[in-house]
C-alpha cells in the first residue's frame, strides 16, 4: 500500500471508535425486553416495528453533546484518530442527509449535525476524523439488507435501488460536505456483490484519495484488513491491520451492562496489538444526553496519563522481531533503534528479567517514563548456543500496569533461535 497514505494510520496505532443513534435511547432495551447481543442491534435483536423504531427520533436530545469535550476526551485519553457512526445499521443519519430525511438535523428537535460539529473539533485538536457507514444493512429501508420483519419480501427487494437512492449518494455526501475524511469504516458487507462494493471504492477514491478504506468494505478492497469484534491475532501479523474493541459488551450505549474491561486489561491489549503490528480501535458508547460512560472513561483515561510519558513506546511503533520464547512478562513494540520492553508482569526477587535469543548488542538501558539507567548484561552461551539479555529492574514497578523499558540497540534487531 501507498506508504504517504498509511502513515497517519501507522503512526497513530490507537483511536477512538464511537458508537451512537438513536440505539443509545432504549440503551439495550425494549418493553422491558434486555436486547441479546449489542445494544445497537435492538431493532432487530427484538424485531421492532420501523414504525416504533423511527419513534425515537423525536425524543432524540442529547442536550449534554459537546464535541469538542468528546475530542478532547479522546486526547486525554491518548487516542490520535476518531471513527464515528455516521449511518449504522438502523439506517438513521447522524448528519444533515441531502438524501434521507431520517437523520438528527430533520427528524429530531436536537437538529443539530453530530458529524459537522465533530469534524471540526477534530481539525481544531488535530486529530484524524474517520466516518463509520453500514453500506449494505439498512433496517429503515425496503431494499436494503436486513430488514426482514418490516418487509418480508426478500425476493421483491430491489438492492440496486437501494444503492443508488441512498448507499452511494450518502457515502458521496459524506465525502464531499465534511472536509477531509482520514478513514471511511464500511461494515457487515456479508453477501454484497463485488462489483457495488468496487463503485463505493471507486467514489471514495475519486472525492479523497488519501481517504483510507477498512476492511470491510469487502473482497480484499480496502487499505487495511480489518480483525474481527474484539479479535486480536496470536501473534505477529503482515501488513497494516485494525482490532475493532468493545470496552464493555456491547458497541452501542447499553444502560445494563457494567462489564467493563479493567485499565490493566486495555494496557495488555495495546500492547498486545502493537506489539503484533496492528492499530486499537477501542470503542465508546456514550448515552442517550450525550455523554461518555463514567465507569468506561475510568478504564481509558489511565492509559491516556501513561502515554503522554510512554507514548514513543506505542506511536509509530512497529513489530519487534519474534522471540522464540513467549515472553511472560509482557511484549517487546520497536522503533527508530530502540526495543521497547513493555513489563507488564514485575518480576520477583531479584528482580531481572532474561531474554533470551537477542544478538544485537544493546547500548544502553533506561526507564522510558523518566529516563532512570537500567543496568543490562549481555552474553552468549556456547554449549547451548544462547544469546541472553538480563535487565536488572528496580524492586517495585514504577507503574502499575505497564512499565517500559527503552533499549538503544546498536543495529537493527538479530534474533537467533538456537
Ligand atoms: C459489526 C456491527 O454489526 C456491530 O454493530 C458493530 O458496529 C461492529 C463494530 O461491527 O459487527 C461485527 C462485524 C464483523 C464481525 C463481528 C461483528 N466479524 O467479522 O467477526
Amino acid at each position: 500500500m501507498d506508504t504517504n497514505k498509511m502513515d497517519w494510520f501507522r503512526e497513530a496505532r490507537y483511536g477512538m471508535f464511537i458508537h451512537w443513534g438513536l440505539y443509545a435511547i432504549p440503551g439495550g432495551e425494549w418493553n422491558g425486553v434486555p436486547s441479546p447481543f449489542g445494544a445497537e442491534w435492538l431493532m432487530r435483536n427484538l424485531q421492532v416495528p420501523l414504525a416504533d423504531y423511527k419513534q425515537l427520533a423525536a425524543r432524540f436530545n442529547p442536550v449534554d453533546f459537546d464535541a469538542r469535550r468528546w475530542v478532547a476526551d479522546l486526547v486525554g485519553c491518548g487516542m490520535k484518530y476518531l471513527v464515528f457512526t455516521a449511518k449504522h445499521h438502523d439506517g438513521f443519519c447522524m448528519y444533515h442527509s441531502r438524501v434521507s430525511p431520517y437523520n438528527i438535523v430533520d427528524a429530531t428537535p436536537f437538529g443539530r449535525d453530530v458529524v459537522a460539529e465533530l469534524a471540526e473539533a477534530c481539525r481544531e485538536a488535530g486529530i484524524v476524523f474517520g466516518l463509520y457507514y453500514s453500506q449494505f444493512q439498512d433496517w429503515e429501508d425496503p431494499d436494503a439488507h436486513g430488514n426482514s420483519w418490516d418487509f418480508p419480501d426478500e425476493a421483491g427487494k430491489d438492492f440496486e435501488r437501494y444503492f443508488e437512492n441512498k448507499a452511494l449518494p450518502q457515502v458521496r455526501e459524506l465525502l464531499e460536505n465534511y472536509g477531509e475524511i482520514g478513514v471511511i469504516w464500511f461494515d457487515t458487507p456479508y453477501e454484497m456483490p463485488k462489483h457495488y462494493c468496487e463503485r463505493l471504492r471507486d467514489l471514495v477514491r475519486e472525492l479523497q484519495p488519501d481517504c483510507l478504506i477498512n476492511g470491510r468494505i469487502g473482497y480484499k478492497l480496502g487499505d487495511y484488513q480489518q480483525m474481527g469484534d474484539n479479535g486480536i491475532p496470536v501473534t505477529r501479523y503482515p501488513g497494516d491491520w485494525e482490532t475493532p474493541m468493545t470496552l464493555n459488551d456491547t458497541w452501542g450505549y447499553c444502560g445494563h451492562d457494567h462489564n467493563w474491561k479493567p485499565a490493566s486489561t486495555v494496557f495488555r491489549m495495546l500492547v498486545d496489538i502493537c506489539q503484533r503490528g496492528g492499530n486499537f480501535l477501542i470503542n465508546v458508547g456514550p448515552d442517550a444526553r450525550g455523554l461518555f460512560p463514567g465507569e468506561g472513561m475510568a478504564s481509558l483515561r489511565p492509559v491516556g496519563e501513561w502515554l503522554e510519558h510512554n507514548g514513543a513506546s506505542i506511536y509509530g511503533s512497529t513489530p519487534a522481531p519474534d522471540f522464540p520464547y513467549q515472553l511472560g512478562w509482557g511484549g517487546f513494540t520497536f522503533r527508530g533503534g530502540t526495543l521497547y520492553m513493555h513489563v507488564l508482569r514485575w518480576p520477583p526477587f531479584p528482580f531481572e528479567i532474561c531474554v533470551v535469543g537477542l544478538v544485537t548488542r544493546v547500548l544502553s538501558g533506561k526507564l522510558l517514563h523518566d529516563g532512570t539507567p537500567v543496568k543490562v548484561i549481555q552474553s552468549y552461551e556456547t554449549a547451548r548456543d544462547e544469546y541472553r539479555l538480563r535487565v536488572q529492574l528496580p524492586e517495585l514497578p514504577p507503574h502499575p500496569y505497564d512499565t517500559v523499558v527503552a533499549l538503544e540497540l546498536e543495529a537493527p534487531p538479530e534474533i537467533h533461535h538456537a
